[in-house]
């Protein structure tokens, strides 16, 4: 008996120990498929991507970063150096308040000596920075549906970048081995849905469009039933972002999402914002907020913008987190927003 015992149990734990190796190597397997298809449709992996923020981010390439480093390189922080500051801040958007805030930080921990303790300021500088950036904010992209495709709904003033982010999202989704399907929504100019496709094709996934002039929501419909007819993961909605009046855009946004919904939920509303129109772009924003319930924000051209305040300002503003950040033209120049990197990277270490 004590041997049939010592056979079980040895054979019980054989079976574990192979029931586990299998899982470790498929898992394993499924890892290298994913990461290896992504290298052969040339899509940069998240690592390198993050060395590209901090140079394109940096005092080299960034005005507002420039601004930054300026400080942390006077000898003495005299009241000018602390009204050159102020002045950066609210140039790059910043906001009044936190702009105040961060100032009264520094004075309080380092303006006391007046010697400038260039690892002091940076330290201040980096909590002070990392705090405005709400760094417990939820940044995910809602792109997974619950038994159907997740939606993306990318909304935004015309010009911000809205289909570059679109076809952007795409690579990304597509290197993670998720199948795609994008709505060229924008329906105001053949153009845009041309610019749509050829994202499409280049990561080889289907453009759902209609005829120019056609109505928005029935192109929006359409893509999302082609979604669900192929077993998608995600469908990626692009829309016209002429702001002529409020209610015309509440009009034809508020129909789009209707529509839509009437198929599967969406599960993401993407605001589009150019973080080089500043104030401008905020007050944009805040319409659009309006028209539509916004869930998480892409804020491009933060390569080169002087205003990369609005990063911080933005998020308090409509109390929906940045979740992108565009940083170029190039298919890959699109990073998660990190607030903890994008602090680093601005501060040059
Ligand atoms: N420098 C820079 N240019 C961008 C970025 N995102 C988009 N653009 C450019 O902005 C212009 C408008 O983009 P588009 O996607 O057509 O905007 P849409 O009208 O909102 O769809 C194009 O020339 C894009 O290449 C970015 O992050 N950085
Ligand atoms: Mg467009």
């Amino acid at each position: 008996m004590p041997d049939l015992l010592f056979w079980i149990i040895a054979g019980g734990i054989a079976l574990a120990l192979i029931v586990g190796a299998v899982i470790v190597i498929a898992s394993n397997r499924k890892a290298k498929a994913v990461s290896e298809g992504a290298a052969a449709a040339g899509i940069e992996p998240p690592a390198s991507r993050l060395t590209r923020l901090r140079e394109r981010l940096g005092a080299a390439e960034n005005p507002f970063a420039r601004g930054l480093l300026a400080l942390l390189s006077a000898d003495r922080l005299s009241e000018s150096v602390y009204e050159e500051l102020e002045s950066t801040l609210l140039a790059a958007d910043l906001g009044v308040e936190p702009t105040a805030e961060l100032i009264a930080a520094l004075r309080r921990h380092i303006g006391i000596s007046g010697a400038n303790d260039p690892q002091a300021a940076r330290a201040v500088l980096r909590a002070e920075l990392t705090d405005l950036g709400q760094p417990e904010l939820p940044r995910k992209l809602h792109v997974l549906g619950d038994g159907k495709p997740g939606v993306v709904l990318v909304v935004g003033v015309n010009g911000t970048g809205k289909t570059t982010t679109v076809g952007k999202i795409a690579r990304l989704l597509v290197a993670e081995g998720n199948q795609v399907v994008l709505g060229a929504a924008d329906t105001f100019r053949a153009a845009a849905a041309d610019q749509l496709q050829t994202w499409g094709e280049r990561v080889g996934v289907p453009t759902v469009r209609g005829q120019e002039g056609a109505d928005p929501a029935s192109v929006a419909f359409a893509a999302v039933e082609r979604g669900i007819a192929d077993h998608a993961d995600t469908v990626l909605v692009d829309t016209a972002g002429r702001l002529h009046t409020k209610t015309g855009l509440m009009d034809e946004l508020g129909k789009v999402k209707r529509v839509i919904e009437k198929q599967a939920p969406i599960t993401e509303v993407l605001l589009v914002l150019d973080a080089t129109t500043g104030q401008n772009g905020l007050a944009q924003a805040r319409v659009f907020a309006q028209a539509v319930a916004v869930t998480g924000i892409a804020l491009t051209k933060l390569d080169g913008s002087a205003k990369g305040g609005i990063v911080f300002s933005v998020q308090r503003e409509l109390g929906v987190p940045v979740k992108l950040i565009g940083l170029g033209e190039g298919p890959d120049d699109l990073a998660p927003f990190v607030v903890e990197d994008f602090v680093d990277a601005l501060l040059g270490d």
